[in-house]
């Protein structure tokens, strides 16, 4: 009998796509894979590209069957990198050649030559290169970043999409032509791009989609291994995902992550309605592009960071110099109030020891607490606990109908854990889906797996059960007023 699958199960489902071993290749290139000098892989279109076919180059050396190309691999094996771009005549054409590392191996993928759509002048002169300071540039950054990507690449649409906490997504910025439907502000769930897509994207900076439509070319191999495709440009696709944005109506697709302090901060996602084959050169001068972007955006963060902890650093010493003034720490609590809920936005606040627990504003029922703060005390790890859905998360169960957000410290001082927690109500939002996000759920082969959605229509959800997260600076914050304050109480 077959149990039905929690959503959990059926977003693994999606995982277990080996993604990087597709053994096949999308027919806008060609590819060759080498070891140790000998030629072990070929793709099955190589004739076209190379004028030898498969048979001709299997198991023999490099050297001897295609010399061009070893003095790329020869420069190429002595670095570091994981991959390069290079151009190559080949008697009588122009190819772009991207050379990376497979395994022990090497791969070179193999395409045709395509003029670069800006010279290197236009691109130096791009207002992109000027960084926003303050939080009201940043749109006018995005945007800026989408237009010239947009100018460089060619597609109907370039979208910049933000990943949230959960890696459910929102498209803050669009570039589209007119004819095309929008989906700006809109969000997309997290399934949509699965760990194993996102886990790809932090080693190859770029995705290219050239045709829904054909049929992937195979890999061809004397051996039994299966070449590693991760650095490949020209990876075939998934099944899934060609059925994906074949329901979004999309026949080629690029896209860009963007990777801020090691974490896929977000995606530069570009459609087009008609097969687009956008050439090596051109996909590395958009790579380069969002190279600049992202630091741009970093050094924004940075600064935006050290204001906040140069001003959060005076407010908590501030706050604590009058705490300390009285001498009931009760009293001088209560009294500072408002300030310690306005230090991290809150709307009710808690303080327990041992033998006293104060509490400000809007907070859970004592029985409610006491689950919370048992939980915290005994079975928790970690001096910061943070939900933004307290039912939810299952922190809280039974009738609640208390706040919805926390934000818990702990510090061990005198024997014992002081706690701080404050709490925020609930925030009401219409959230706007492209498409229902619960997926269809389909039976394949027997088993039970999610299928991606066939409308991407705006899709209103109102949620209800969350409060606004508390936020990294929020969460350091508090930490820090704890310490001090576990100092005087
Ligand atoms: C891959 N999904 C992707 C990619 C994107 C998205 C950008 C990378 C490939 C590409 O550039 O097209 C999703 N595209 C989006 C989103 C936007 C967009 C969110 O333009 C928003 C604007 N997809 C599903 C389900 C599964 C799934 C249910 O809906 C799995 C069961 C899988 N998505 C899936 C897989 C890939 C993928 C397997 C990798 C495709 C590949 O690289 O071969």
């Amino acid at each position: 009998m077959q149990t039905t699958p929690t959503m959990e199960q059926l977003v693994l489902g999606c995982e277990s796509e080996k993604l990087h071993l597709s053994g096949a290749i999308q027919p806008f290139g060609a590819l060759i894979g080498v070891h140790d000098g000998q030629i072990t892989h070929v793709s099955a279109n190589c004739a076209a590209f190379l004028g030898q076919t498969p048979e001709s180059l299997l198991e023999r050396s490099l050297l001897d069957a295609l010399p061009e190309f070893v003095p790329l691999l020869e420069t190429f094996s002595l670095d570091e990198k994981p991959f390069h771009y290079a151009a190559l005549r080949l008697s009588e054409r122009r190819v772009e050649v991207k050379l990376s590392r497979s395994g022990g191996g090497f791969i070179f993928d193999i395409e045709e030559y395509q003029q670069e759509h800006f010279t290197p002048r236009q691109f130096e002169n791009l207002d992109i290169f000027f960084a926003p300071q303050h939080e009201n540039d940043l749109q006018h950054y995005f945007n800026q970043y989408v237009t010239h990507i947009a100018h460089l690449c060619g597609y109907d649409r370039v979208l910049l999409y933000q990943f949230q906490e959960d890696f459910s997504g929102k498209v803050i910025t669009e570039s589209a032509r007119s004819t095309m439907g929008s989906y700006m502000n809109l969000r997309f769930p997290a399934s949509d791009i699965p760990k194993i897509a996102r886990d790809l994207y932090m080693l190859n900076p770029s995705r290219t989609i050239c045709d829904t439509q054909v049929e992937p070319i195979g890999i061809i191999s004397k051996r039994d291994q299966s070449l590693d495709l991760t650095y490949s440009d020209t990876r075939s696709v998934s099944p899934i995902h060609i059925e994906y944005l074949t329901h979004m109506g999309v026949r080629a697709s690029f896209s860009i992550p963007i990777i801020i302090g090691n974490e896929l901060w977000g995606l530069l996602a570009a459609h087009h309605l008609v097969p687009r084959h956008l050439g090596s050169s051109n996909r590395h001068r958009c790579v380069k592009l969002t190279k600049t972007f992202e630091l741009g955006l970093r050094n924004f963060f940075a600064l935006h960071k050290m204001r906040y902890y140069d001003e959060i650093e005076f407010v908590i010493g501030a706050l604590i110099k009058s705490i300390d003034k009285e001498h009931d720490p009760h009293t001088s609590l209560v009294a500072n109030g408002d300030a310690i809920l306005k230090l991290v936005d809150a709307d009710g606040f808690i303080y327990c020891d041992r033998q006293q627990a104060y509490a400000i504003g809007n907070t859970p029922d004592a029985t409610a607490f006491k689950q919370l703060d048992t939980y915290f005390l005994t079975q928790y790890e970690a001096p910061l606990l943070h939900s933004n859905a307290l039912v939810h998360d299952r922190f809280i169960s039974g009738h609640y109908l208390g706040p919805l957000g926390v934000l818990a410290a702990k510090v061990f001082q005198g024997g014992e854990y002081k706690r701080c927690y404050w709490f925020r109500d609930e925030t009401i939002e219409a959230y706007a889906w492209a498409g229902n996000p619960n997926k269809p759920v389909i039976e394949d082969a027997g088993a039970l797996m999610l299928s991606p959605r066939r409308s991407f229509e705006k899709w209103i959800e109102e949620r209800r059960g969350y409060a606004k997260s508390f936020n990294s600076f929020e969460h350091s914050s508090a930490m820090k007023f704890l310490r001090q304050l576990s100092r005087l109480i």
